[in-house]
Parts: C-alpha cells; sequence; structure tokens
C-alpha cells in the first residue's frame, strides 16, 4: 500500500513535470513563430549602377595638377627665371612646382589644357593648394594667371597677391573674372611674378564651395573611372 502510494506520486510528478515542459516548448515555439499574419512588406528597390559606370564628375568643377602642364607650351626658363619641378610626399601627386628667380616680369609661363567645363557660369574661382612661405618677413604670396577661350588669343595676365604666409599645404582661391567658355578648348597659364610660392593642384569651380584633398581625389576617380 504504502509502495503504491509513492509509485501514485511519482507518476504524478512525472506526469506534471511532462505537462510543464511541454508548456514551455510551446511557449518557446510562440516566441520564434509570430502568430500575426500581416504580410512582410516588401524590400525598397535599390537601382543599382552597372559595375561599368563611373561615378558622377561633379558640374562646374575641374582639377588638374600644378606639374602637369604641357612641356612643348610652356617657357619653363628664361634668363635666371626658372620654374622647377620638385618632390614632396605631402603634395598632391607627389610633385609640386615652384619658381626661383623672379622678377615680377611674367618671364616665363607654364600653360595647361583646362578640362572639359561642363557648366556655363559667370561665378568662376580659381583655387590652388599652395605653400606661401615667409622669407625674410615677408610672404613669397603672388603670381599671375591667364586664360585663353580658343587655344590662340590670351585674355591678359591677372596678377594675384595673396596678402599672407601659407606654412603648409592649403587651398586658397580667388575670384576668376573672365571664367573659362562652356565645353573644350580653354586654357589656363601661370606665370612668374615671386620666387618660393609653391603649387601644388590648381582647381577651376562655379559651385561656390571649397576644395579639398578628399574632393580632389574623388574627382580623380569619376574622371579616371574608380582607378
Ligand atoms: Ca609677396
Ligand atoms: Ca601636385
Amino acid at each position: 500500500m504504502k509502495n503504491l502510494y509513492i509509485t501514485m506520486t511519482f507518476t504524478v510528478i512525472a506526469a506534471l513535470l511532462v505537462i510543464v515542459l511541454a508548456g514551455c516548448g510551446e511557449e518557446a515555439e510562440s516566441i520564434t513563430q509570430p502568430t500575426t499574419t500581416t504580410p512582410k512588406s516588401e524590400p525598397p528597390v535599390v537601382s543599382q549602377p552597372p559595375v561599368a559606370e563611373m561615378p558622377a564628375v561633379p558640374e562646374g568643377v575641374v582639377f588638374f595638377e600644378a606639374e602637369e602642364f604641357a612641356p612643348n607650351k610652356s617657357v619653363t626658363e628664361n634668363g635666371a627665371v626658372k620654374w622647377h619641378v620638385k618632390d614632396d610626399p605631402a603634395a598632391l601627386g607627389g610633385k609640386y612646382i615652384t619658381p626661383t628667380g623672379a622678377n615680377r616680369k611674367g618671364d616665363t609661363e607654364l600653360v595647361y589644357p583646362i578640362p572639359e567645363i561642363t557648366l556655363r557660369s559667370k561665378e568662376w574661382k580659381l583655387w590652388m593648394r599652395v605653400i606661401f612661405p615667409r622669407a625674410g618677413g615677408e610672404a613669397a604670396d603672388s603670381f599671375f594667371w591667364d586664360l585663353s577661350l580658343d587655344g590662340k588669343k590670351w585674355l591678359g595676365p591677372q596678377e594675384i597677391i595673396a596678402g599672407e604666409a601659407v606654412p603648409d599645404w592649403q587651398w586658397r582661391g580667388w575670384k576668376m573674372e573672365p571664367g573659362p567658355d562652356k565645353g573644350d578648348g580653354n586654357w589656363f597659364k601661370l606665370l612668374e611674378r615671386e620666387s618660393d610660392i609653391q603649387i601644388d593642384v590648381i582647381c577651376l569651380r562655379a559651385d561656390g564651395e571649397i576644395p579639398d584633398d578628399e574632393q580632389y581625389k574623388a574627382y580623380l576617380k569619376a574622371v579616371n573611372g574608380g582607378e
């Protein structure tokens, strides 16, 4: 009689245990299987550009390296005046240009084909990544630039005197009046005025923004197809 009682007690406990465990299982199942029948919303359609498509070149912005002038159109040396291409790991493209023996007469000139201009605008600015070193209390901070809209006639040299030293590579900009025409065929020219100014990259832009190094790198990727 006592044994039967014990057996029944165990049976009841075992049965209760089974019910509890089964209940837990159901509960766990109900967590993993939501009871709501709301249909899942479709994922938004994201249009993927074709793999070969290049990132867009921004409108009204061109960059070119100061050291990549057209050698056959440029006069790099004239008497004591000379433009030099120098190495600097902190310069974009690893190189920059600097004149020595400058006489403020524009006796040497570096000529550049301007990349195709995609925007018609009257709001052009000339930007350059520069160092304007201070020498003997005075900043080496001036140069002339010129523009040709057809590669034949130059509009006439314009003088820039920045008015401040720039001790390390920074972007500086000045109003460009006139600016380049829409399309191909514009040429840019840099003329010596003051020794020791250092010019790394030139940027012409009509979008009112200030260039920075990351923008230039993105521009190169866009122009060169993601290289
Ligand atoms: Ca000066
Ligand atoms: Ca450079």
